[in-house]
């Protein structure tokens, strides 16, 4: 039995996934269950479980996540429209899988504040 998150799985290319850019930090895919017109979700490859369990360490990472939501924010075309990046964290935050990501939406309005 395999411990790897989701995730991991999509990074090692276990399970498939819409990949739309790779680096050697982070992946980027598109979200099974699209919440919006575009959904993408942006993955360290480091394992790091949430925002709240990050470390010092971490914030090269951190702001990578953020630049590479710009890159494939320009890359799509959806820059300029505009965009969301959310990350969720814990229970009430609506965090679901337990290894960051951050998600992109765009291709429509968004609202505020959000559910
Ligand atoms: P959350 O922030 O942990 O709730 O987001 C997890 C996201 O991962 C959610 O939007 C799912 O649709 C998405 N996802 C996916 O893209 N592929 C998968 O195999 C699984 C979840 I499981």
């Amino acid at each position: 039995m395999s411990d790897k998150t989701i995730f991991e799985m999509i990074i090692d290319r276990e399970i498939p996934a819409d990949i739309v850019h790779e680096d050697d930090l982070c992946i980027c895919f598109r979200d099974i269950n699209p919440q919006a017109p575009i959904h993408l979700l942006v993955v360290p490859k480091k394992r790091i479980v949430r925002i709240a369990e990050a470390s010092p360490e971490d914030q090269a990472t951190l702001g990578h996540l953020l630049l590479t939501a710009k890159l494939v924010a320009e890359k799509e075309g959806f820059a300029k429209d505009g965009f969301r990046t959310v990350f969720n964290n814990g229970p009430n935050g609506g965090e679901e899988v337990p290894h960051l990501h951050l998600h992109v939406l765009a291709g429509r309005q968004m609202l505020w504040p959000p559910g």
